[in-house]
């Protein structure tokens, strides 16, 4: 039998090793590491249908690093669905002595999204999760909770929270009233990483889940993988505040410098959701320095300041196309159709696959990955992180990416919304998958039928002269 003894003390040596925030310059400079970085993004054109196997080349790269490990294997992931060979490919590398450690999302009674979560935590045993955290987030929000003064009105039908919005477009303003249909409850926020950290040096991370339509291929994504020890290590400290200390979304301090890491060409910048707020403090700033073209691909678009910027970088010449998902693209809070009104072209993909990933290049030079959605949620509340990559080889990969899928959509959706799960969308009737989470898939869902329904009306939006006014501001008259 194996001795347990050099486990002890590798486990001591992980669990207790160095703090990187005395890694972190202060100063914003990059550290020099040796390494390297991969970005793989999957073409969901390419997969009739969800898949338990592990074919696609992102999960291949998962599978390769994790057979490969030989001292700790730590994974932060939103749950698992199928996709056996990685499961067994992490029991097996626990019973070589591998030290497996993994954290997942539990929702307020204990439960996870996918079906094969538990299967994996009962094989592995070392598996932690947030739901300590969000009981007491989400007694604290019971009691923080205030009805705040609506500044703008109500769409009829739409009973969530209200977002109030206004858009500058030079002569006129672009108003709207966002909410989603059903009223919303503080409910719990979400352990949404799916990243994994080997032998403290190989990183592989983006936007895919571990699950038969994210690694098994059917859903677009975008996964980097990288070899870098600094880059391994901030994630080591973002896995042990939650796996060690308990600690997820708001309760997690906000970390002292900026994490960047220099790869030969290739300069990266780490940030973890919520405690460094990616959206404002680092995405918002990309985009408003974009001079020449911003090619964005996205699960959901609901953060109304994103989209703001996202118009005065269209109004002041830059290119802006986006491509969203249809799913997404349901959503009260969706904002594609003001930007259409702005005047920026957007796709809503027709696949049966999801447009998953949460990813933008701007100016042929920086490439956003991540697992964060571009809402106000991926900003402030769940766990998530997002590597920007600034390097034109990589940039251009990720054009030549997004080239290909453009063009693979037609243009009837720049102006129309595809229903997710019809025969608007491609494989949807005949993929197994309830695209549109209505409890009905494939000949059972009426979208499928030969008299589909119209989609539900999104809340409606407005154009209002400015008439010599300097801002554009909610309530104003015609
Ligand atoms: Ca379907
Ligand atoms: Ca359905």
């Amino acid at each position: 039998m194996r001795s347990v003894l050099p486990l002890i003390s590798l486990f001591g040596m992980l669990a207790c090793g160095p703090k990187s925030s005395t890694d972190i310059p202060t100063d914003g400079t990059a550290v020099a590491d040796e390494g390297s970085i991969r970005l793989i993004l999957n073409d969901p054109t390419q997969f009739e249908r969800p898949t338990d196997n592990c074919d696609a080349e992102h999960c291949q790269a998962l599978l390769e690093i994790i057979e490969g490990a030989t001292q700790s294997i730590d994974f932060a992931i939103y749950g698992m669905r199928n996709q056996t060979k990685i499961r067994d490919a992490l029991v097996a590398a626990k019973s070589r002595g591998v030290v497996v450690r993994g954290v997942v999302d539990r929702d307020l009674e204990g439960k996870n999204y996918y079906s094969s979560t538990e299967a994996l935590v009962d094989a592995l045993g070392d598996v932690r999760s947030d739901l300590k955290a969000d009981r007491k987030i989400a007694k604290q929000e019971a009691r923080d909770r205030y009805d705040r003064e609506p500044k703008c009105e109500r769409p009829e039908g739409f009973e969530g929270p209200l977002q109030c919005l206004a858009y500058d477009l030079g002569e006129s303003c672009l108003l709207a009233a966002h909410a989603s249909r059903e009223p919303l409850e503080g409910g719990a926020k979400i352990m949404h990483d799916k990243f994994f950290i080997v032998d403290r040096r190989f990183v592989w991370t983006g936007s895919t889940n571990v699950s038969d339509s994210g690694t098994g291929g059917y859903n677009a994504n975008l996964v980097t993988v990288v070899d870098s020890k600094v880059l391994a290590g901030w994630y080591t400290d973002e896995f042990e505040q939650m796996y060690v200390e308990g600690k997820y979304h708001g309760r997690k301090p906000k970390p002292s410098g900026q994490k960047k890491v220099t790869l030969g060409d290739a300069e990266l910048e780490v940030y973890f959701s919520p405690q460094e707020s990616p959206i404002s403090s680092r995405l918002r700033p990309l985009i408003r320095g974009a001079k020449d073209r911003i090619d964005v691909a996205v699960f959901f678009l609901t953060h109304k300041h994103i989209v703001g910027d996202l118009i005065d970088a269209y109004r002041r010449g830059v290119r802006v196309r986006v491509i969203l998902d249809a799913t997404g693209a349901k959503n009260g809070y969706t904002k594609h159709e003001l930007l259409r009104a702005a005047g920026i072209a957007v796709k809503v993909e027709h696949w049966g696959g999801k447009m998953h990933m949460k990813s933008a290049v701007i100016d042929g030079e920086t490439v956003i990955t991540g697992s964060m959605n571009w809402t106000s949620s991926g900003d402030t509340k769940n766990d998530e992180n997002t590597i920007i990559v600034h390097s034109p080889a990589l940039a251009k990969q990720y054009e030549a990416f997004f080239e290909t899928i453009w063009n693979d959509i037609p243009d009837a959706w720049l102006t129309a919304n595809p229903d997710p799960e019809s025969k608007d969308s491609t494989t949807a009737c005949s993929d197994g998958v309830d695209n549109d989470f209505d409890h009905d898939a494939d000949a059972e869902d009426p979208g499928c039928g030969d008299d589909a329904p119209p989609l539900p009306a999104l809340p409606p939006w407005r154009i209002v002269p400015k008439n010599g006014r300097l801002t554009c501001e909610l309530g104003m008259a015609e």
